[in-house]
């Protein structure tokens, strides 16, 4: 990756949107007060509940998209997104806005992917079954990628915009694991960063049965494909 050190103008903050309209308020306002207002807003919308209105009166690029899932709306931001960091958030309260500068001096020391690891301060606010799954899957990331991954679905990270680019993106539910994963295992510097998570505002819109099924198969589909990768 290049040298250029990057400021807060450099950054995008994106999210997918399915009606958080008790949150996005508290969200956006946590992004334009830790960043004073300079980093590009990117919010993929599928609401009905007016927050695409809550989101453009607060300044963000708001793209409209039919409810097609986590992945499709967090893949069309950061590629709708133009600066050269790109950070993901859920729209949500739980992720914490202000290390955003944090994220950002560690791409500056030349990480290409600093993910926000909530297990390590025990995530105690996350319902007990995410948590017991979110185990699961670091465990068996880790065994299958060959490096210790501590939390890989977390929906905070930072990424070089060339790792977003250089990369074909094919999860839904899983694609944050997959942004972790196939990074990872293709020799990108990957920082694992210690963040608390907070309790949601809203209701989730992640089904834990069905959702937690899709995202194990989409860590055995990736590991497994970036392992072939590595053999051709
Ligand atoms: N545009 C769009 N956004 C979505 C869709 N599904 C989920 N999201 C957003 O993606 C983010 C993640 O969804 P969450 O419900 O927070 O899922 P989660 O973080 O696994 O579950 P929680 O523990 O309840 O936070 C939130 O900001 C949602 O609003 C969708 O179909 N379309
Ligand atoms: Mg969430």
């Amino acid at each position: 990756m290049d040298e250029r050190t990057y400021s807060l103008d450099d950054v995008s903050v994106v999210m997918g949107a399915y009606n958080e309209a008790e949150a996005i308020g508290p969200v956006l306002d946590d992004i334009e007060a830790t960043t004073d207002g300079r980093a590009e807003v990117v919010v993929v919308d599928s609401s009905d509940d007016g927050t695409a209105d809550i989101a453009r009166e607060r300044g963000a690029r708001v793209v409209d998209q039919p409810p097609s899932g986590y992945g499709a709306a967090v893949r069309r931001a950061l590629y709708e997104a133009t600066n050269p960091v790109r950070i993901t958030t859920d729209c949500d309260g739980t992720y914490p806005m202000e290390r955003i500068p944090e994220f950002l001096a560690l791409i500056n020391d030349g990480y290409d992917v600093v993910s926000g690891d909530r297990l390590y301060h025990g995530a105690e606010t996350m319902p007990a079954m995410n948590r017991l799954g979110n185990r699961v899957f670091a465990a068996t990331a880790s065994l299958l990628g060959g490096r210790t991954l501590h939390d890989v679905t977390t929906g905070m990270r930072a990424y070089h915009a060339d790792v977003i680019e250089s990369i074909r993106w094919t999860e839904n539910t899983g694609l944050s694991a997959e942004l972790l994963i196939r990074p990872a295992m293709r020799g990108y510097s990957v920082r694992q960063e210690p963040i608390e998570y907070d309790e949601r505002l809203g209701e989730t819109k992640l089904d834990p049965f069905s959702g937690g099924a899709e995202i194990g198969k989409s860590i055995l589909k990736c590991c497994l494909e970036e392992r072939v990768r590595s053999l051709r």
